[in-house]
């Protein structure tokens, strides 16, 4: 559907609409609308812009993947329709490996997905040979297929739009994640080293002009940056934000627009 451009909530539609045509090419899982309307209702709540409790988030991100060894970004349905070439881009100014992770795997999905980055970037994407296919033990679901020389031997992972079994079973082998999820309440945002509570579609273009920035930094300031963030303060930090930002609204800032009926 082509979205009416005054429509007030046209950015929301377009979206959704790329959301709905990855469905329909086999990009994002029938349960990925589901998740995408979870993260719209908080994304709301939020103002729909990034507040800046989630650009620190997103610099103490972008300084653990620059000093990381060996950093990989996860890739599924959601973040493959909504934010491939910003993937790509990320990963190649961060020198991390992209890899695909789906919990509804499908290899007709995973050739969508593989199609849609390859277009966005000349880049190797791991996952989906079975040549270096090994697993996570501690999960059952599919998503414990993991790469030998991405996910499975990476020191920082980046798990965009996750499932929280997977950012716990990723910690209890001692790896470092980075997780983007709307919704600071959940299992992963809990479970992450660093979760940052923002819309994907706003957090990537934002860490990519971070990384130029920070790229070029001596690694002082880097372990600077991530000594100076600790991530469950950080999500306290979150929930007291939006809860003044709530209040705000109740005690009078919520305009009535019906007033101008009147
Ligand atoms: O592509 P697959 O097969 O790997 O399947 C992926 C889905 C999305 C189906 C799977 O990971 C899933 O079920 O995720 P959940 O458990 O619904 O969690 C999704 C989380 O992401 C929720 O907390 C949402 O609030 C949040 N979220 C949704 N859209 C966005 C988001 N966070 C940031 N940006 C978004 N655009």
């Amino acid at each position: 559907m082509s979205v009416p451009e005054d429509h007030p909530r046209a950015e929301s539609l377009k979206v959704r609409e790329k959301i709905i045509e990855g469905m329909h090419n086999s990009i994002v899982a029938e349960a990925g609308l589901i998740a995408h309307g979870r993260g719209e209702a908080f994304d709301y709540i939020i103002g729909e812009k990034t507040p800046d409790f989630a650009f620190k988030q997103q610099e103490a991100a972008v300084a653990l993947l620059l000093l990381a060894e060996k950093p990989v970004i996860s890739v599924n349905g959601n973040v493959a329709a909504l934010c491939s070439k910003e993937t790509v881009e990320l990963a190649e100014l961060v020198g991390a490996s992209i890899e695909i992770n789906l919990f509804y795997r499908k290899a007709e999905r995973e050739k969508a997905i593989e199609e849609v980055l390859k277009e966005a970037g000349d880049i190797e994407i791991l996952g989906i040979d079975p040549t270096y296919h090994t697993y996570i033990s501690e999960l059952s679901h599919l998503r414990r297929i993991v790469d030998k020389r991405g996910i499975f031997s990476a020191d920082v992972v980046m798990v965009p739009l996750e499932d929280g079994d997977r950012t716990m079973a990723l910690r209890k082998m001692g790896k470092n994640v980075i997780s983007i999820d709307l919704n600071p309440l959940s299992r992963t945002a809990l479970w992450s080293n660093i979760t940052i509570v923002n819309n994907l579609i706003r957090a990537f273009p934002e860490m990519i002009e971070i990384a130029k920035r920070l790229r070029g930094k001596d690694n002082i300031v880097l372990k600077k940056i991530l000594a100076d963030f600790n991530n469950f303060n950080s999500l306290k930090e979150t929930l007291s934000e939006i809860s003044k930002g709530l209040n705000k609204l109740a005690k009078g800032n919520l305009k009535d627009p019906t007033k101008k009926l009147k």
